[in-house]
């Protein structure tokens, strides 16, 4: 992708994200050049601004970075620069390091920073300031997730005229823990800045609404928040701020068409005899993290093997995992346990050339993670915490053929929708291990039955069903309660 002279300096609908859809890569020879990054949020939302000729405001991946906004296939991207302290303060440390942990359910310690908070208003301001500027009259503006709460507020301030939602993609903690934060107070005021603040679940909105009376002292309405009907409303001096349910999804059709293609059931196919044709396979697909439970999946496959109950001559599981987030230290001390164990196990397990956990610390593209997908009996999604959880959808998608069941952890967003799945505390290893088993052994036509109503909520509340009830609530009055 070549960068393109700027045809336009103005956009009607923005979004604004901690990361562009693009990042820039820098070549040995010093040379600069783009490069779709992967990722829920861009492939999300991509499709949708390009038919709306809209603009991109967000960060392009490496510190330093001084380039100018630029238009790419219909999209005005407008780059924001960190330098590398920012990176390490705003991004690494007070979102990474302090926001991400508290929000889920501190299973890490928050750090609290007052150098990384003061870098966080500095970013918030500088990403502001980027949209205040490509922002056309009147414009709609969407602010995306926990490194920019603070936005919607300092845009306000700047460009009263414009329409501004927020949504936050992972999850609002319960309010014990949000009053932790010392800055508790600032993210609260910095959220009642947009006119529409949206979680994936109604939990969410109702802990965000106590602390808007607890910590703004303003009176929020009473009554229960709905999935995506019924937000509840702060009155905020002579604006009503709404606060609602939006669950977020995936591109379920889309999906569904790459699993059926030939290419992918052959490479399906292939997967199998390339893990020496076992007769069960386990999956996991997750971002590295700590929160994914990657770890305690492993724990329970483990002891099933100990205890007998699963022969390792009869079942494979592959775990891919992208990396993430590597200099953060809590990532790398994770990261070296989950390879311990999956050592323990092959080396107690494995005989030669037929390992009982194939890990990959790698990504791959779409129609491959289509293919293991497809070739998977058992998907195993087991979060300690979730804001929604998009591979669980993505698995569901890709069962055209029906087969296939879900393990899924009752601390995911997606929980609350895919409830035909094995739902499982995390917490809980023998429950855990207890469900393995039985989706291990369920009987075909069962399977099915539970496939197609998974099947029937992905496939009929996609990505677009997300994005258009949020920007139709958005655009629209609020209305009396
Ligand atoms: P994430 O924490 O990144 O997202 P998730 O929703 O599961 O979690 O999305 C991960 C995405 O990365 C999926 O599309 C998945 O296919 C892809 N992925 C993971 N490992 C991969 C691999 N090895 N190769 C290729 N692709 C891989 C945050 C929140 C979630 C919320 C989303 C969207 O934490 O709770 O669902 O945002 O709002």
């Amino acid at each position: 992708m070549s960068e393109a002279p700027t045809t336009r300096q103005e956009a009607d609908f923005i979004v604004v994200a901690n990361r562009l859809p693009v990042d820039l890569e820098r070549l040995p020879d010093g040379t600069k050049r783009w490069k779709h990054s992967p990722g829920g949020l861009v492939s999300a939302l991509a499709p949708f601004l390009r038919n709306q000729d809209g603009a991109w405001v967000g960060w392009p991946g490496v510190a330093d970075a001084d380039v100018e906004p630029f238009e790419e296939d219909g999209l005005l991207l407008h780059p924001v620069a960190l330098s590398a302290d920012e990176v390490r303060d705003y991004y690494e440390g007070f979102s990474n390091a302090t926001l991400w942990p508290l929000y889920h359910d501190v299973v890490a310690p928050p750090v609290f920073e007052r150098d990384w908070w003061q870098s966080y208003v500095r970013v918030n301001n500088r990403f502001a300031d980027a949209v205040a500027k490509t922002a056309a009259p009147n414009a709609t503006v969407w602010i995306q997730d926990y490194q920019l709460q603070l936005a919607p507020a300092m845009l306000r301030e700047r460009r009263p005229d414009l329409r501004i939602g927020f949504f936050l993609h992972i999850p609002f903690p319960p309010t014990e823990l949000f009053m932790q934060l010392p800055w508790r107070t600032e993210i609260v005021r910095g959220l009642l800045g947009a006119d529409l603040v949206g979680f994936h679940r109604p939990g969410g909105a109702q802990n965000f609404l106590w602390l808007a009376r607890r910590l703004a002292g303003l009176e929020p309405s009473r009554g229960t928040v709905g999935v995506r009907t019924r937000p509840g409303l702060v009155q905020v001096g002579d604006r009503t701020v709404r606060v609602g349910a939006f669950p977020i999804s995936i591109d379920a059709s889309g999906l569904d068409a790459i699993s059926r293609k030939k290419e992918t059931i052959n490479r399906a196919a292939e997967i199998r005899r390339e893990l020496g044709n076992p007769p069960k396979i386990l999956l996991g697909v997750d971002r590295l993290d700590y929160t994914k439970g990657i770890d305690l999946r492993l724990r329970a496959l483990q002891e099933l093997l100990a205890e007998g109950r699963v022969d390792p001559g009869e079942v494979a599981m592959v775990q891919l995992a992208t990396p993430s987030r590597e200099r953060v230290e809590h990532y790398q001390r994770m990261r070296d346990d989950i390879e311990r164990v999956v050592s323990r196990i092959n080396g107690e397990f494995a005989r030669v050339g037929r390992p009982v956990v194939h890990y990959l610390h790698q990504s791959v593209d779409r129609s491959e993670l289509a293919a293991f997908y497809l070739a998977a009996d058992v998907m195993v999604v087991t979060p300690l915490r979730d804001g929604m959880n998009l591979v669980c959808k993505e698995y569901v998608a890709c069962r055209h053929d029906l087969g296939g069941s879900l393990l899924l952890s009752e601390f995911a967003g997606a929980a609350a929708e895919l409830t035909s799945a094995f739902l499982v505390n995390p917490h809980d290893l023998e429950g855990v291990k207890n469900s393995l088993v039985e989706a291990l052994s369920i009987d075909p036509a069962v399977g099915r039955r539970r496939m197609r109503a998974l099947r029937r909520q992905v496939l009929t509340h996609d990505v677009d069903r997300w994005a258009k009830s949020f920007l139709d609530a958005l655009r629209s009055e609020p209305t009396p309660q």
